[in-house]
């Protein structure tokens, strides 16, 4: 970044409202952090009573937070601070990563109450009264089943919808939690001033304002027209009447709000003219915080679930596998969003079996067997499998000749389960156009040299390592200054020029170019079969 005397003093402040808690990071204009804080939901807010930040309710479903304890915790946040003696005069920009789909239902006159805070009275008690529902839907809630069925009727299918809003119809995204409360609560609907996600009432609260979506966050309700990044009419007709309103708009990620409302000014030190830009969802600022701001920069997190997460230039949405979200960095590009449920367990179940519980034992079964296995292929769906969404559990094993076997010699499982995993990641990858360029691998499993080699060989590209602890607040922080060079300048900024001074990835591996080409040749046979156990899973 080019800065002179007085910028070269500015902080960026990202907050990450995330399930279990809120978190804030500091960086400098070099992207060094100079500051961490945290509030664990539990254990710092336990009058809240949650567990892990959330309710389950009985009918073992709904699952929601109270949105005043995400309230309450930015107080105590700031207050930790402040007692630290954090640089809070210093942030000149503030953005802020929220976990997804979650929504907060406003009264009438919370806009009033947002706009009067007044720094001598804790957040808590001055908006206890403005929420309509007191208990926010959340990401974990699997209720709406009959909603999402009704939106694809409406819009045309599931692959309709899905080219319409980047998705099919997902029973944790806003737009189907909007509909089931509609249908319950008509009264709470119809006294609803605005409905946020959880990452913009948190810029709401700091703005003192309610501040709009971001069309990334926007793009987990499926209510947004991916493509135009506005809201669909015909999504917002189908869930509720006056919606748009109630919505308010959707803009560009590096939207500034406004300033920071004078309560954080005169209670924490804020200044006048610190900046509060558009906050969006904990996958987009992850993007951010991992640095993918080129299409096919793509991250592999190994971890319980894996996830393949990347920037496109097109969107190709597909109602059988992963997520397009409009890009929280690219004002023209798209990223997608792929999570597969059978990830580090299934991996480690397999060492426990066929490698004597030694991941030393299974990387040596890795080196010591060919790449492509000699044609052999598995799947391992210990839990039901989200990409594909096969709800039929179960290993199944088959030959080179796509014949069902009951099972491999150990080394020969160790390598179907690790190259199984990886098809799948490129196979559904490339159905929502995917074509990477690089891959960072982060999580657990990306310590081990072998599996990471199997990542570049699959893919056919330079597979790098490197942990970034808390990449949400840090991406935020990252767009906190994105968003306030854009605003100095007048104009858009590439994402990557903010970026230019961050310190590089460790390149981990280098793909065989032999082997690419046997995964290459193996993976329609691995389409067909994996067709197949999708038919008989629904037969
Ligand atoms: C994404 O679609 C999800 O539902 C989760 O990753 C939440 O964003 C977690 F906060």
């Amino acid at each position: 970044m080019k800065s002179g005397p007085q910028e070269s003093e500015a902080l960026f402040l990202g907050l990450d409202a995330s399930t279990q808690g809120l978190k804030a990071v500091i960086v400098d204009g070099e992207l060094r952090i100079v500051y961490k804080q945290a509030v664990h939901f539990d254990r710092d807010l336990p009058e809240f009573k949650t567990e892990g930040g959330a309710h389950r309710h009985a009918d073992g479903k709904t699952v929601t937070s109270p949105p005043l304890m995400w309230t309450a915790a930015l107080d105590l946040l700031l207050e930790r601070a402040q007692a630290d003696k954090a640089p809070l005069g210093r942030v000149a920009a503030v953005s802020g990563s929220g976990q997804q789909h979650g929504s907060v239902w406003l009264r009438a006159g919370a806009r009033e109450a947002l706009r009067r805070l007044d720094p001598a009275r804790p957040l808590r008690e001055q908006l206890a009264a403005v929420f309509a529902l007191e208990a926010s839907p959340i990401w974990m809630d699997a209720s709406t089943t009959e909603q999402c069925r009704d939106l694809e009727d409406a819009m045309g299918g599931a692959q309709a919808l899905a080219e319409l809003t980047g998705s099919r119809a997902y029973e944790r995204f806003t737009g189907n939690q909007i509909a089931k409360i509609r249908r319950n609560e008509p009264e709470k609907y119809a006294d609803t001033e605005r409905i946020a996600l959880v990452s913009s009432f948190m810029a709401s609260l700091l703005a003192g304002e309610y501040a709009p979506i971001d069309v990334s966050d926007g793009s987990g309700m499926n209510l947004m027209d991916v493509r135009a990044r506005d809201w669909s009419d015909a999504a917002l007709d189908h869930t509720g009447p006056g919606l748009r309103e109630k919505l308010g708009a959707v803009v560009p990620s590096h939207t500034v709000v406004g300033p920071v409302h004078r309560y954080y000014c005169e209670k924490f030190g804020f200044g006048r003219d610190c900046l509060v830009l558009a906050f969006s969802g904990d996958n987009p600022n992850s993007l951010a915080g991992l640095r993918l701001q080129k299409p096919g920069d793509i991250a592999i997190s190994l971890g319980t679930s894996d996830t393949l997460f990347g920037s496109v230039s097109e969107a190709v949405p597909s109602a059988s596998e992963g997520h397009v979200f409009a890009s929280p960095v690219d004002p023209a590009g798209y990223m997608v969003m792929i999570v597969r449920q059978n990830g580090s367990l299934t991996r480690e179940r397999v060492r426990d079996r066929c490698a004597g519980e030694d991941w030393a034992v299974f990387s040596r079964m890795l080196r010591e067997t060919p790449a492509g296995n000699g044609g052999r292929i598995g799947f391992y769906v210990d839990e039901p499998e989200i990409t594909p969404p096969l709800h039929r559990t179960g290993l199944f094993r088959f030959d080179e000749n796509g014949r069902s076997v009951d099972s491999f010699r150990p080394a020969a499982e160790v390598r179907a389960v690790v190259e199984g995993q990886f098809l799948a990641l490129r196979l559904h990858g490339e159905n929502v156009g995917l074509k990477p360029a690089g891959i960072l691998a982060t999580g657990g499993a990306s310590r081990n040299e072998e599996i990471v080699r199997v990542v570049a060989d699959v893919f056919g590209v330079t597979v790098c390592v490197g942990e970034q602890p808390d990449s949400a607040a840090l991406g935020a922080a990252y767009r906190a200054l994105h968003g306030w060079t854009c605003a100095r300048a007048g104009r858009l900024v590439p994402f990557s020029d903010v970026l230019a001074d961050a310190p590089p990835f460790r390149r981990a591996a280098e793909p065989d170019p032999a082997a690419h080409r046997v995964y290459s040749d193996l993976l329609p046979a691995y389409a067909d079969l994996e067709r197949r156990l999708l038919s008989d899973s629904l037969a």
